[in-house]
């Protein structure tokens, strides 16, 4: 399995995310197996990004002074056949953060968009959010296929069940817990997740998407199960510690997926 692979490889996964989740990301990335670097200055991002095995843009503290790294970094890895996984947080709440999303994907070579429902649906058509927030009714296969479809890229579509597009076939998925929506970054750190399960991957297997999601929230499961893993403080403790310690055997044993046409 995929997870063997990082622990051995440890790639380096160059972060661009938001100012709430960067220590939580890089301490996730690390128990996971892989390396972290989060890097912003225009000048210095080609050389981290030459030796990356991905690149993370998440656009959850994006300004104006922002957007050039973001580019350079999309610009970057496509030059060096590194993929790119972008978290579109909150794109729909704003025009602003819209407009550079789709302006992002048209320009650069995008390996996986990774966004809860609502986010990923204003990627391809008219609908709203507010702040970060999905909306829990909406339909999350059809939103990534048609996703995908549209925007000829892999898509990770998550909620409750999770959907995943990628090599024109789509696959929902049930593990995970909503204890991850009760601390700031349980997306944020998927994204990176993803990151490094698709690491020097410019076109991600579907396989190995399903993989780093159903490792995520298998290790969620696991650090909700330990002791007081219902509250929020413990769970993100605990989640950090089951990203270190859940292997193979229990992706293999406990993952819920099937294919959805
Ligand atoms: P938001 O910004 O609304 O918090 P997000 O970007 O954080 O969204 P989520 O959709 O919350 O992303 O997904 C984060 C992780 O939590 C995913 O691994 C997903 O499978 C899991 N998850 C979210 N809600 C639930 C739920 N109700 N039950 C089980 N797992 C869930
Ligand atoms: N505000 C801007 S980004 C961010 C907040 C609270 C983190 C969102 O994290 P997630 O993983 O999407 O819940
Ligand atoms: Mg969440
Ligand atoms: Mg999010």
């Amino acid at each position: 399995m995929k997870i063997n692979q990082i622990r051995q490889d440890q790639p380096l996964i160059i972060c661009l995310t938001n100012d709430v989740v960067k220590n939580f990301t890089a301490n996730g990335l690390l128990a996971l197996g892989a390396s972290p670097a989060m890097a912003t200055e225009v000048e210095e991002l080609e050389d981290f990004i030459k030796h990356a095995g991905a690149v993370l843009i998440n656009i959850g503290s994006i300004t104006k002074e922002s957007i050039p790294s973001m580019e350079k970094a999309a610009e970057a890895a496509n030059k060096w056949g590194v993929p790119v996984v972008l978290d579109p947080v909150a794109c729909s709440a704003t025009a602003f953060r819209k407009n550079f999303c789709l302006k992002l994907i048209e320009q650069y070579k995008i390996s996986v968009i990774r966004g809860n429902a609502s986010e990923i649906k204003g990627l391809i058509e008219e609908t709203t959010m507010k702040g970060t927030d999905s909306d829990l009714s909406l339909d999350t296969v059809a939103i990534a296929k048609a996703a995908g479809e549209q925007l000829k890229t892999a898509i990770v579509v998550t909620g409750e069940h999770d959907a995943i597009y990628a090599q024109g076939k789509t696959k929902q998925l049930s593990n995970g817990t909503a204890m991850l929506t009760k601390v700031t970054g349980g997306g944020c750190l998927l994204g990176a997740i993803v990151s490094a399960f698709i690491y020097n991957e410019v076109e991600p297997t579907l396989d190995d998407l399903v993989e780093a999601v159903s490792y995520y929230n298998i290790a969620a499961e696991k650090a909700e199960s330990l002791d007081n893993g219902t509250l929020p403080g413990h769970f993100q403790i605990n989640l950090l510690d089951m990203l270190n310690s859940t292997d193979e055997n229990d992706v293999a044993k406990n993952m819920r997926v099937e294919e959805v046409r």
